[in-house]
Protein backbone atom coordinates (compact mmCIF):
# COMPACT_ATOMS: atom_id res chain seq x y z
CA UNK A 1 0.00 0.00 0.00
CA UNK A 2 1.15 3.45 -0.67
CA UNK A 3 1.96 5.93 2.30
CA UNK A 4 -0.88 7.88 1.97
CA UNK A 5 -4.19 7.38 0.14
CA UNK A 6 -5.83 10.25 -1.00
CA UNK A 7 -9.95 10.00 -0.83
CA UNK A 8 -11.27 12.46 -3.60
CA UNK A 9 -11.92 12.88 -7.37
CA UNK A 10 -11.09 14.92 -10.20
CA UNK A 11 -14.21 16.97 -10.19
CA UNK A 12 -13.41 18.12 -6.47
CA UNK A 13 -11.99 21.44 -6.09
CA UNK A 14 -10.07 20.87 -2.65
CA UNK A 15 -8.86 16.84 -3.87
CA UNK A 16 -7.07 19.55 -6.79
CA UNK A 17 -5.27 21.86 -4.35
CA UNK A 18 -3.85 17.87 -2.53
CA UNK A 19 -3.17 16.02 -5.58
CA UNK A 20 -1.19 19.25 -7.15
CA UNK A 21 0.72 19.34 -4.06
CA UNK A 22 1.41 15.77 -3.56
CA UNK A 23 2.85 15.23 -6.84
CA UNK A 24 4.88 18.02 -6.48
CA UNK A 25 6.67 16.93 -2.99
CA UNK A 26 6.88 13.60 -5.06
CA UNK A 27 4.82 11.79 -1.92
CA UNK A 28 4.21 8.20 -2.58
CA UNK A 29 0.49 8.07 -2.75
CA UNK A 30 -2.48 6.48 -4.38
CA UNK A 31 -5.84 8.42 -5.35
CA UNK A 32 -8.87 6.74 -5.26
CA UNK A 33 -12.09 7.86 -5.88
CA UNK A 34 -14.36 9.13 -3.19
CA UNK A 35 -17.06 7.02 -3.95
CA UNK A 36 -20.26 6.32 -2.13
CA UNK A 37 -18.81 3.12 -0.54
CA UNK A 38 -15.82 5.45 0.22
CA UNK A 39 -18.04 7.98 1.76
CA UNK A 40 -19.84 5.33 3.51
CA UNK A 41 -16.97 2.94 4.95
CA UNK A 42 -14.29 5.56 5.36
CA UNK A 43 -14.64 8.97 5.48
CA UNK A 44 -17.98 9.18 7.42
CA UNK A 45 -16.96 6.71 10.47
CA UNK A 46 -13.30 8.47 10.71
CA UNK A 47 -13.96 12.23 9.44
CA UNK A 48 -17.96 12.11 11.07
CA UNK A 49 -19.06 14.05 8.35
CA UNK A 50 -18.88 14.18 4.23
CA UNK A 51 -15.84 15.83 3.20
CA UNK A 52 -14.01 15.64 0.58
CA UNK A 53 -10.15 15.40 0.25
CA UNK A 54 -9.45 12.93 2.81
CA UNK A 55 -5.99 11.20 3.21
CA UNK A 56 -5.30 8.47 4.71
CA UNK A 57 -1.54 7.60 6.24
CA UNK A 58 -0.39 3.99 7.01
CA UNK A 59 -1.58 2.83 10.34
CA UNK A 60 -4.95 4.21 9.31
CA UNK A 61 -4.88 7.77 10.78
CA UNK A 62 -6.98 10.17 8.67
CA UNK A 63 -6.28 13.87 7.93
CA UNK A 64 -8.89 16.40 6.46
CA UNK A 65 -8.33 19.98 5.54
CA UNK A 66 -5.67 20.54 2.25
CA UNK A 67 -3.97 22.72 4.46
CA UNK A 68 -3.18 20.19 7.38
CA UNK A 69 -2.44 17.57 4.31
CA UNK A 70 0.20 19.83 3.32
CA UNK A 71 1.64 20.17 6.56
CA UNK A 72 1.42 16.73 7.62
CA UNK A 73 2.64 15.66 4.72
CA UNK A 74 5.29 18.17 4.88
CA UNK A 75 6.19 16.93 8.69
CA UNK A 76 6.74 13.85 7.47
CA UNK A 77 8.50 14.60 4.40
CA UNK A 78 11.25 17.08 5.20
CA UNK A 79 12.68 17.33 1.32
CA UNK A 80 14.08 20.36 0.55
CA UNK A 81 12.87 22.41 -1.08
CA UNK A 82 9.46 23.21 1.48
CA UNK A 83 6.06 24.18 0.44
CA UNK A 84 5.78 26.29 3.12
CA UNK A 85 8.26 29.06 2.58
CA UNK A 86 11.14 29.47 4.93
CA UNK A 87 11.37 33.51 4.73
CA UNK A 88 8.94 35.40 7.33
CA UNK A 89 6.85 37.82 4.26
CA UNK A 90 6.77 35.31 2.24
CA UNK A 91 5.17 32.79 4.17
CA UNK A 92 2.64 35.37 5.37
CA UNK A 93 1.97 35.88 1.66
CA UNK A 94 1.58 32.19 1.33
CA UNK A 95 -1.04 32.23 3.83
CA UNK A 96 -2.52 35.11 2.44
CA UNK A 97 -3.27 33.25 -0.61
CA UNK A 98 -4.23 30.08 0.90
CA UNK A 99 -7.22 32.33 2.45
CA UNK A 100 -7.73 34.14 -1.20
CA UNK A 101 -7.68 31.10 -2.99
CA UNK A 102 -9.96 28.69 -0.69
CA UNK A 103 -12.51 30.56 0.64
CA UNK A 104 -12.51 33.80 -1.85
CA UNK A 105 -11.63 32.48 -5.84
CA UNK A 106 -14.57 29.86 -4.54
CA UNK A 107 -17.17 32.42 -5.03
CA UNK A 108 -16.04 32.49 -9.09
CA UNK A 109 -15.62 29.03 -8.72
CA UNK A 110 -19.11 27.70 -8.11
CA UNK A 111 -21.08 30.57 -9.91
CA UNK A 112 -19.09 29.59 -13.04
CA UNK A 113 -19.33 25.77 -12.17
CA UNK A 114 -23.52 25.98 -11.25
CA UNK A 115 -24.52 28.52 -13.73
CA UNK A 116 -22.53 27.78 -16.58
CA UNK A 117 -22.20 23.64 -16.58
CA UNK A 118 -24.61 22.57 -14.02
CA UNK A 119 -25.66 19.32 -16.27
CA UNK A 120 -22.02 18.49 -16.66
CA UNK A 121 -21.61 18.02 -13.43
CA UNK A 122 -24.57 15.91 -11.89
CA UNK A 123 -22.75 13.83 -14.66
CA UNK A 124 -19.60 14.10 -13.44
CA UNK A 125 -20.92 13.53 -9.30
CA UNK A 126 -22.50 10.27 -10.74
CA UNK A 127 -19.72 9.18 -12.43
CA UNK A 128 -17.50 9.16 -9.51
CA UNK A 129 -20.48 8.38 -6.77
CA UNK A 130 -21.06 5.02 -8.68
CA UNK A 131 -18.46 4.30 -11.34
CA UNK A 132 -20.10 1.24 -12.42
CA UNK A 133 -23.80 2.11 -12.49
CA UNK A 134 -25.40 3.23 -16.04
CA UNK A 135 -25.28 6.74 -17.43
CA UNK A 136 -29.04 7.60 -16.61
CA UNK A 137 -28.33 6.39 -13.16
CA UNK A 138 -25.46 8.06 -12.45
CA UNK A 139 -27.07 11.04 -13.59
CA UNK A 140 -30.20 11.02 -11.02
CA UNK A 141 -27.32 10.35 -8.19
CA UNK A 142 -25.30 12.89 -9.13
CA UNK A 143 -28.02 15.42 -9.44
CA UNK A 144 -29.04 14.09 -5.77
CA UNK A 145 -25.02 14.44 -4.58
CA UNK A 146 -24.95 17.92 -6.11
CA UNK A 147 -27.94 19.45 -5.36
CA UNK A 148 -26.24 20.04 -1.79
CA UNK A 149 -23.78 21.52 -3.72
CA UNK A 150 -25.36 23.89 -5.80
CA UNK A 151 -27.17 25.39 -3.11
CA UNK A 152 -24.19 26.44 -1.43
CA UNK A 153 -24.04 29.45 -4.56
CA UNK A 154 -26.27 31.61 -2.86
CA UNK A 155 -24.70 31.36 0.40
CA UNK A 156 -21.56 32.38 -1.69
CA UNK A 157 -23.64 35.74 -2.10
CA UNK A 158 -24.03 34.54 -6.10
CA UNK A 159 -27.53 35.89 -7.57
CA UNK A 160 -28.37 37.99 -10.07
CA UNK A 161 -27.61 41.63 -8.84
CA UNK A 162 -23.50 40.31 -7.88
CA UNK A 163 -22.71 38.15 -10.75
CA UNK A 164 -21.38 40.64 -12.73
CA UNK A 165 -19.13 41.84 -10.44
CA UNK A 166 -18.17 38.21 -9.99
CA UNK A 167 -17.48 37.92 -13.43
CA UNK A 168 -15.85 41.12 -13.23
CA UNK A 169 -13.66 40.31 -10.63
CA UNK A 170 -12.80 36.95 -11.76
CA UNK A 171 -11.81 38.49 -14.69
CA UNK A 172 -9.91 41.32 -13.48
CA UNK A 173 -7.96 38.38 -11.41
CA UNK A 174 -7.09 36.77 -14.83
CA UNK A 175 -6.13 40.05 -15.94
CA UNK A 176 -3.59 40.83 -13.01
CA UNK A 177 -2.42 36.69 -13.03
CA UNK A 178 -1.19 36.57 -16.51
CA UNK A 179 0.47 39.52 -16.15
CA UNK A 180 2.11 38.11 -13.52
CA UNK A 181 3.33 35.01 -15.22
CA UNK A 182 4.95 36.91 -17.56
CA UNK A 183 7.45 37.83 -15.17
CA UNK A 184 7.26 34.96 -12.52
CA UNK A 185 6.38 30.60 -13.21
CA UNK A 186 5.10 30.68 -10.04
CA UNK A 187 3.33 33.15 -7.34
CA UNK A 188 6.51 33.38 -5.32
CA UNK A 189 9.20 32.78 -7.75
CA UNK A 190 10.59 30.03 -10.23
CA UNK A 191 9.01 26.50 -8.38
CA UNK A 192 5.66 26.47 -6.85
CA UNK A 193 4.62 26.67 -3.40
CA UNK A 194 1.77 27.30 -0.85
CA UNK A 195 0.04 29.88 -2.65
CA UNK A 196 0.34 28.26 -5.85
CA UNK A 197 -1.51 24.76 -4.88
CA UNK A 198 -3.80 27.15 -3.29
CA UNK A 199 -4.60 28.57 -6.15
CA UNK A 200 -4.74 25.43 -7.97
CA UNK A 201 -8.05 24.46 -6.27
CA UNK A 202 -10.52 26.84 -7.66
CA UNK A 203 -8.57 27.38 -11.40
CA UNK A 204 -8.28 23.53 -11.78
CA UNK A 205 -10.97 21.41 -10.76
CA UNK A 206 -13.68 24.07 -11.52
CA UNK A 207 -12.68 27.18 -13.78
CA UNK A 208 -10.30 24.97 -16.05
CA UNK A 209 -11.67 21.85 -15.79
CA UNK A 210 -15.57 22.36 -16.26
CA UNK A 211 -16.30 22.65 -20.03
CA UNK A 212 -17.75 25.94 -20.23
CA UNK A 213 -15.02 27.27 -17.18
CA UNK A 214 -12.16 26.21 -19.07
CA UNK A 215 -13.21 27.63 -22.70
CA UNK A 216 -13.39 31.37 -20.75
CA UNK A 217 -10.17 30.52 -18.86
CA UNK A 218 -8.80 29.78 -22.08
CA UNK A 219 -10.04 32.28 -24.11
CA UNK A 220 -9.33 35.12 -21.11
CA UNK A 221 -6.13 33.95 -20.01
CA UNK A 222 -3.93 31.15 -21.67
CA UNK A 223 -1.15 31.40 -20.31
CA UNK A 224 -3.64 31.55 -16.71
CA UNK A 225 -4.60 27.63 -17.86
CA UNK A 226 -0.91 26.55 -18.86
CA UNK A 227 0.27 27.74 -15.46
CA UNK A 228 -2.90 25.78 -13.73
CA UNK A 229 -2.03 22.49 -15.78
CA UNK A 230 1.88 22.91 -15.11
CA UNK A 231 1.05 22.98 -10.74
CA UNK A 232 -1.35 20.14 -11.80
CA UNK A 233 1.08 18.12 -12.87
CA UNK A 234 3.29 18.74 -9.82
CA UNK A 235 6.43 19.63 -12.21
CA UNK A 236 9.15 20.69 -9.76
CA UNK A 237 10.00 24.20 -11.37
CA UNK A 238 13.53 25.02 -12.71
CA UNK A 239 14.07 28.26 -10.43
CA UNK A 240 13.41 29.07 -6.51
CA UNK A 241 11.33 31.42 -4.72
CA UNK A 242 12.71 35.07 -5.30
CA UNK A 243 16.13 35.77 -3.19
CA UNK A 244 15.65 37.76 0.11
CA UNK A 245 12.64 36.93 1.18
CA UNK A 246 11.24 38.97 -1.81
CA UNK A 247 7.34 39.15 -3.27
CA UNK A 248 7.07 39.92 -6.80
CA UNK A 249 5.46 43.30 -7.27
CA UNK A 250 3.00 41.62 -9.90
CA UNK A 251 1.25 40.01 -7.21
CA UNK A 252 0.59 42.90 -5.42
CA UNK A 253 -2.59 43.67 -7.64
CA UNK A 254 -4.21 40.73 -6.33
CA UNK A 255 -3.16 41.10 -2.84
CA UNK A 256 -4.71 44.38 -2.83
CA UNK A 257 -8.44 43.08 -4.26
CA UNK A 258 -8.13 40.80 -1.91
CA UNK A 259 -7.43 43.64 1.07
CA UNK A 260 -10.12 45.25 -0.51
CA UNK A 261 -13.25 42.51 -1.38
CA UNK A 262 -12.32 40.00 1.01
CA UNK A 263 -11.41 41.41 4.42
CA UNK A 264 -13.78 43.65 5.28
CA UNK A 265 -16.09 40.86 4.73
CA UNK A 266 -13.34 39.02 7.19
CA UNK A 267 -14.08 41.47 9.65
CA UNK A 268 -17.47 41.41 9.61
CA UNK A 269 -17.49 37.66 10.28
CA UNK A 270 -15.09 38.41 13.16
CA UNK A 271 -17.63 40.85 15.12
CA UNK A 272 -20.57 37.96 14.68
CA UNK A 273 -18.06 35.12 15.95
CA UNK A 274 -16.96 37.58 18.92
CA UNK A 275 -20.90 37.66 19.53
CA UNK A 276 -21.43 34.26 19.53
CA UNK A 277 -18.29 33.38 21.52
CA UNK A 278 -19.46 35.54 23.98
CA UNK A 279 -22.05 33.13 25.19
CA UNK A 280 -20.16 29.64 24.20
CA UNK A 281 -17.08 28.28 26.57
CA UNK A 282 -14.08 26.76 25.78
CA UNK A 283 -13.51 23.42 23.46
CA UNK A 284 -17.53 24.24 21.75
CA UNK A 285 -18.19 23.19 18.28
CA UNK A 286 -18.16 26.71 15.99
CA UNK A 287 -21.02 26.78 13.93
CA UNK A 288 -20.31 26.80 10.08
CA UNK A 289 -21.90 30.36 9.90
CA UNK A 290 -22.94 33.17 12.01
CA UNK A 291 -25.39 35.09 9.87
CA UNK A 292 -25.42 37.40 6.81
CA UNK A 293 -22.56 40.00 6.48
CA UNK A 294 -22.24 42.45 3.56
CA UNK A 295 -20.05 41.81 0.53
CA UNK A 296 -18.45 43.59 -2.44
CA UNK A 297 -16.90 42.52 -5.37
CA UNK A 298 -16.25 43.73 -8.82
CA UNK A 299 -17.81 46.72 -7.93
CA UNK A 300 -20.95 45.42 -6.97
CA UNK A 301 -22.48 44.76 -3.72
CA UNK A 302 -24.16 41.93 -2.22
CA UNK A 303 -25.17 39.83 0.71
CA UNK A 304 -23.27 36.19 2.07
CA UNK A 305 -23.01 34.02 4.49
CA UNK A 306 -20.68 34.61 7.46
CA UNK A 307 -18.68 31.53 7.15
CA UNK A 308 -16.29 30.32 9.68
CA UNK A 309 -14.48 28.65 7.77
CA UNK A 310 -12.70 31.61 6.61
CA UNK A 311 -11.26 32.47 9.94
CA UNK A 312 -9.25 29.97 10.97
CA UNK A 313 -7.58 30.51 7.31
CA UNK A 314 -7.12 33.87 8.87
CA UNK A 315 -5.65 33.04 11.95
CA UNK A 316 -3.00 30.81 10.66
CA UNK A 317 -2.07 34.56 8.74
CA UNK A 318 -1.96 36.67 11.96
CA UNK A 319 -0.36 33.37 13.61
CA UNK A 320 2.39 34.02 10.85
CA UNK A 321 2.61 37.79 11.60
CA UNK A 322 3.27 37.00 15.42
CA UNK A 323 6.19 35.08 14.31
CA UNK A 324 7.91 37.83 12.90
CA UNK A 325 11.11 39.16 14.29
CA UNK A 326 10.90 43.04 14.31
CA UNK A 327 12.92 43.75 10.66
CA UNK A 328 10.50 40.58 9.14
CA UNK A 329 8.19 42.28 10.13
CA UNK A 330 8.64 45.95 8.99
CA UNK A 331 9.16 44.73 5.30
CA UNK A 332 5.79 43.19 5.97
CA UNK A 333 4.00 46.51 6.85
CA UNK A 334 5.82 48.06 4.08
CA UNK A 335 3.83 45.48 1.46
CA UNK A 336 0.71 45.50 3.50
CA UNK A 337 0.94 49.08 3.11
CA UNK A 338 0.80 49.16 -1.03
CA UNK A 339 -1.25 47.11 -1.30
CA UNK A 340 -4.28 48.43 1.53
CA UNK A 341 -3.47 45.51 4.41
CA UNK A 342 -1.88 48.14 6.79
CA UNK A 343 -5.11 47.05 9.56
CA UNK A 344 -3.70 43.32 9.16
CA UNK A 345 -0.83 43.75 11.59
CA UNK A 346 -2.49 44.68 14.35
CA UNK A 347 -5.78 43.03 13.71
CA UNK A 348 -6.74 39.48 15.52
CA UNK A 349 -9.79 37.61 16.02
CA UNK A 350 -11.42 38.27 19.18
CA UNK A 351 -11.21 34.27 20.20
CA UNK A 352 -8.65 31.39 19.43
CA UNK A 353 -10.21 29.20 17.29
CA UNK A 354 -8.48 25.63 17.06
CA UNK A 355 -9.57 22.24 15.27
CA UNK A 356 -9.99 18.99 16.37
CA UNK A 357 -11.52 15.54 15.09
CA UNK A 358 -12.22 17.85 12.35
CA UNK A 359 -14.22 20.42 13.48
CA UNK A 360 -13.57 23.66 14.38
CA UNK A 361 -13.54 24.75 18.20
CA UNK A 362 -13.59 27.78 20.19
CA UNK A 363 -9.85 27.31 21.96
N1 LIG B 1 -11.21 23.41 4.10
C1 LIG B 1 -11.44 22.14 3.47
C2 LIG B 1 -12.56 22.27 2.45
C3 LIG B 1 -12.95 20.96 1.81
C4 LIG B 1 -14.23 21.08 1.00
O1 LIG B 1 -14.98 22.07 1.08
N2 LIG B 1 -14.45 20.06 0.19
C5 LIG B 1 -15.66 19.98 -0.59
C6 LIG B 1 -15.42 19.26 -1.90
S1 LIG B 1 -14.20 20.08 -2.89
C7 LIG B 1 -16.67 19.20 0.20
O2 LIG B 1 -16.59 17.98 0.29
N3 LIG B 1 -17.57 19.91 0.86
C8 LIG B 1 -18.59 19.32 1.65
C9 LIG B 1 -19.05 20.30 2.69
O3 LIG B 1 -18.38 21.34 2.87
O4 LIG B 1 -20.06 20.03 3.33
C10 LIG B 1 -10.15 21.68 2.82
O5 LIG B 1 -9.27 22.50 2.55
O6 LIG B 1 -9.98 20.45 2.67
Amino acid sequence: MAAYVLYGSEVSLFSGKARAYLRWRGADFEERPATRDVYQNVILPKVGWPVVPVVEMAGGDVVQDTTDIIETVEAQMPDRPRAIPDGPVQRVVSRLLDLFADEWLVIPAMHYRWNYNEDWTYGEFGRMSAPDAPPAEQYAIGKKNGERFKSAVPMLGVNEDTIPGVEAAYEAFLKDMTEHLRHHAYVLGGRASLGDFALNGPLYAHLLRDPESGRIMERLAPKVADYVRRVQSGAPGDGDLLPEDAVPTTLEPILSRQMTEQMPTLVETAALFENWAKSAGAGADVPRGFGLVEFQTGGFDGECAARSFPLWRLQAVTDAIDTMDDGAKARLAELLDRVGGSPLMEFRLPARLARRDFRLKLD
